[in-house]
């Protein structure tokens, strides 16, 4: 029997998610508070935020509008049931949200996370298909070194294989496309690379394996983000737009990070000019601070549900929490100060500073690239021989002493400040990024 303990390092009843356990609570790193751009560690320092939390709170911490909507709603109703039953928030969110997805893509589930959204939408692909008479049509191409969250059908068609390989058979009928990750000859892009569009054919080559009869869907992310920011080469979004679209398969964009502002625009739907068919959307959408998701649809694919006997359930899927009422007044709030603040274009205009001030750490120590888009970037340093991942968690531990959040995977930086950063934080950020470089063995 163990009992609640307020001893600060009793830290062993939190079995900690992605973390080295043994290691983090021998040597603690905590957050107690945080406001606009900076944390506060126990310790009493400011820490810099490079990373928006885990690339979620696209609007800066303690915002004064959503802390007092979520006070307020938890008040007026704090949970509704969310089966056969509504409630105003939900509705007014949806159609709130719809307001700044892409044309034709104006219908909304809600779901708790990221990784319910890609869950909720493979779902919804396949009985899609299934609705418009297509039933064969039941595979799910995912890519190399995609992420898509860690539920059973995430890890099945993501593509990283330290998510993978513990967790047994994983979902059946999987494919996936390679990697666009071509060091040799996109080293130091600014923006789209410009090699790799070709990878893309490699649908065809997948479809002609399996027959395109037998494919519900294909998911990406538009830039794939957990895996060390990893940007679509020119063409290449827009050529598997055109395959999915000429075989009869839905083109799924995993928006978690990219969405609601990260690369200047709502949606990297917008900033590619490529519309999928559906968009899997969280983090950004309460600026992290209420676990919600999203799945926003084609009318098409809402619409095909919507044709059976109107007493019937269209979907079998849900959550306890889906449009969750305090999240929703969240989210309601957060939508408006992105709106108010104007901070999706704040974000496209800070993105040539933003892109400028990395690069000028190319000739930093173990720098062998870095790569940027809106306002995410990412350095990628050489790895320590026979210790991948040691040279890059070493610069974090000391970026974090010196005052700055930064994210590290493998042995790539990752940066994706809140959109509210000015250009003196992202002149700092670099400098203690530059200072850390300087200092790695
Ligand atoms: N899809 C994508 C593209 C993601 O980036 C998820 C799904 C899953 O979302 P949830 O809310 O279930 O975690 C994500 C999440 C990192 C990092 O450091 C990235 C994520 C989560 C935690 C850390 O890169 N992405
Ligand atoms: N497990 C059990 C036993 C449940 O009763 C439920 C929901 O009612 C769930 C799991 C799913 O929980 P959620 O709807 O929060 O995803």
């Amino acid at each position: 029997m163990s009992t609640y303990s307020a001893i600060p390092n009793d830290l062993e009843a939190f079995w900690m998610p992605f973390t080295a356990n043994q290691q983090f609570k021998s040597n603690p790193r905590m957050l107690v508070s945080a406001e606009n751009m900076h944390y506060k560690s126990q310790d009493g320092r400011d820490i810099l935020d490079g990373t928006a939390g885990l690339w979620c709170v696209n609007a800066g911490h303690k915002r004064e509008k959503i802390v007092s909507a979520i006070q307020a709603q938890v008040e007026e109703l704090d949970y509704a049931p969310a089966f056969q039953m509504g409630h105003p928030k939900a509705f007014a969110l949806a159609n709130k949200l719809v307001e700044i997805t892409p044309e034709d893509m104006n219908h909304v589930f809600f779901t708790n996370s990221g990784s319910e959204s890609v869950e909720t939408a493979l779902k919804i692909a396949i009985a899609y298909q299934r609705m418009r008479g297509e039933a064969s049509r039941t595979r799910l191409i995912g890519r190399e070194r995609g992420y898509h969250g860690v539920n059973f059908g995430g890890i099945s068609v993501g593509g990283i294989v330290n998510n993978r390989k513990m967790f047994g058979a994983l979902l059946s009928g999987v494919d996936h496309l390679p990697h666009t990750h071509l060091p040799d000859l996109n080293s130091f892009s600014k923006g789209q690379p410009e090699h790799g569009l070709e990878l893309a054919n490699d649908l065809e080559r997948i479809i002609k394996l399996h027959d395109a009869s037998t494919i519900a869907a294909v998911i990406v992310e538009p830039v794939s983000g957990s895996t060390g920011v990893l940007i679509p080469p020119v063409g290449y979004l827009e050529r598997l737009r055109a395959l999915c679209d000429h075989y009869g398969i839905l083109l799924i964009f995993d928006e978690v990070i990219t969405g609601f502002g990260r690369l200047g625009t709502p949606f990297a739907a917008d900033y590619f000019g490529v519309v999928p068919d559906i968009i899997c959307a969280a983090k950004g959408l309460t600026n992290g601070i209420i676990p919600m998701g999203a799945v926003i649809v084609k009318d098409e694919i809402y619409t095909q549900f919507m044709t059976g006997p109107k007493d019937t359930i269209e979907l079998f899927h849900g959550y306890t929490y889906s449009g969750n009422p305090v999240a929703a007044a969240a989210a309601i709030a957060t939508l408006e100060v992105y709106e108010e603040d104007d901070l999706f274009l704040r974000a496209s205009e800070l993105a040539a500073h933003w892109q400028e001030a990395l690069h000028s750490l190319a000739d930093h120590p173990f720098v062998i690239d870095i790569r940027n888009i809106g306002l995410i970037g990412a350095i990628e340093l050489e790895p320590i021989q026979e210790h991948p991942t040691k040279r890059a968690f070493s610069a974090f531990l000391r970026a974090f002493e010196r005052g700055c959040l930064i994210r590290t995977t493998g042995d790539i930086i990752a940066l994706s400040p809140p959109l509210i950063i000015n250009k003196a934080q992202i002149d700092e950020l670099v400098a203690c990024i530059g200072d850390v470089l300087s200092e790695l063995e």
